[in-house]
């Protein structure tokens, strides 16, 4: 099996990482600032293991196996070796792109045919494109997202604006289905898919002195995600004192949010992440 391969950019704009296992982004770090996403220090760095931090890509599933064969939560596409594409220096920053296509191992987990293409650029603002094709001759349903996990100074005192009005299902609760009244601040578990939720996300960190934005295309669900004490706890990957320098938002297409893409046919999706100083 070997160890995880690793793309490292070092451009005039920022750092960053790439795991060639899941395409993983595990650093953004524009010049000049602090990292910008989280990554756990007990993550486990094994092949087939997932990474905690960085940016997960989720597919084909998000979440518990749907038909609860024992599958992999989340899919099994941050679990395999993606082909690297190649890296690119431009003037607006460093682009690396990787691609997944359906094999013998994959079509055991999901009798599909597929590819999934990822593209990152690295500059003072950060852009991931990941792209979904139907390669087979029947349309097919999928979930996709990109699992964000930003670094925060304490998620106690941040401010997430953006979400105010959109609906989410609590999955603390249920999955009930409340709207969420304004911005939200972060005060306890925190588990919630917003759907039909298109809008431009701010996190707003005092600590940090900065303001994360999260803007997107191509997505129509959003996650926010802050495991807090017992959730970590319970997490092997996840320092007992890490929780409150992670905060997940999470960009995809869940649930009734679902792609299905026809034979041939190409969804993106794209996420931007920006930094603006206090
Ligand atoms: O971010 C939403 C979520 O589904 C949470 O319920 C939590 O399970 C998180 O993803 C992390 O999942 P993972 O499989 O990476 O431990």
């Amino acid at each position: 099996m070997g160890d995880l391969q690793w793309i490292h950019v070092a451009g005039p704009l920022a750092e960053g990482v790439v795991c060639e296992q899941g395409a993983q982004v595990c650093d953004w770090t524009p010049t000049e600032e602090a990292p910008v996403l989280f990554l756990s220090g007990a993550s486990r760095m094994e092949p087939g293991q997932p990474i905690r931090g960085g940016i997960p890509v989720v597919f084909p599933w998000f979440g518990e196996d749907p038909e609860r064969r024992g599958r992999p939560a989340h899919g099994f596409a941050r679990r395999m070796p993606w082909r690297p594409l190649g890296t690119e220096e431009g003037p607006d920053g460093v682009r690396v792109g990787l691609e997944l296509v359906d094999d013998e191992a994959s079509l055991a987990l999901w009798p599909h045919r597929f590819a999934l293409r990822l593209h990152a650029l690295f500059g003072a603002a950060f852009e991931l494109r990941l792209e979904v094709e139907n390669r087979g001759a029947a349309p097919f349903r999928c979930e996709t997202a990109l699992h964000t996990y930003l670094e925060v100074g304490d998620v106690r005192s941040v401010a997430i604006h953006g979400l105010g009005g959109a609906e989410y299902l609590d999955q603390l609760d249920g999955l009930r289905r409340v709207q969420e009244a304004g911005i939200l601040r972060i005060d306890g578990e925190t588990d919630r898919i917003y759907h039909g939720h298109e809008a431009r996300v701010l996190v707003e960190d005092p600590e940090f002195r900065r303001t994360i934005s999260i803007e997107k295309t191509g997505s129509r669900s959003t996650v926010v995600w802050n495991p807090w004490v017992e959730k970590t706890a319970r997490l092997d990957d996840l320092d007992d004192e890490e929780w409150p320098m992670m905060l997940c938002v999470e960009s995809g297409n869940i649930g009734e949010d679902a792609l299905t893409l026809g034979p041939g046919e190409v969804h993106a999706m794209v996420v931007r992440l920006g930094l603006d100083r206090a």
